[in-house]
């Protein structure tokens, strides 16, 4: 599988700084903002810095410095933000039947009120 990474997507955006971000975390490898349209009292967005489309390009392709950066990075933005004791959910859309709307991968950190089953019936 070939991923062509566009980097003209919001969040290559963002990383360039070209659109303000609500920063959470700034690392070597990662960064963590506010999502912008937060579906939750928490609502937080990791990204690699890296130019990966989805988890799966991530997984294969990054080196293990940017893997281990990224693991740390998503850890410490949960102890920030306190989502350990009531719960939380992380989600990682990919692709088409993944619904994901930013071909940047990010993994959502959602916490803060009962989030519902995982998955509902299209
Ligand atoms: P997904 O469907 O997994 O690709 O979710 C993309 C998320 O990105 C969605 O929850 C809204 C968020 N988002 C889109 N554009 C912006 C932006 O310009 N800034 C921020 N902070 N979040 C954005």
């Amino acid at each position: 599988m070939a991923y062509a990474y566009d980097d003209q997507n919001i969040f290559a955006k963002i990383l360039r700084g070209e659109i303000p971000n609500t920063t959470v975390l700034e690392t070597d490898h990662s960064l963590a903002f506010r999502d912008l349209h937060p579906q939750a009292p928490v609502h937080v967005l990791v990204i690699p810095k890296g130019p990966y489309v989805c988890y799966d390009h991530f997984a294969q392709m990054a080196s293990d410095a940017e893997i281990l950066d990224y693991t740390r990075a998503i850890g410490r933005v949960c102890a920030m933000e306190g989502v350990a004791g009531d719960g939380f959910r992380m989600i990682a859309n990919a692709g088409a039947n993944g619904v994901q709307e930013v071909p940047h991968l990010h993994v959502h950190i959602l916490a803060g009120r009962p989030l519902g089953r995982m998955l509902q019936r299209a």
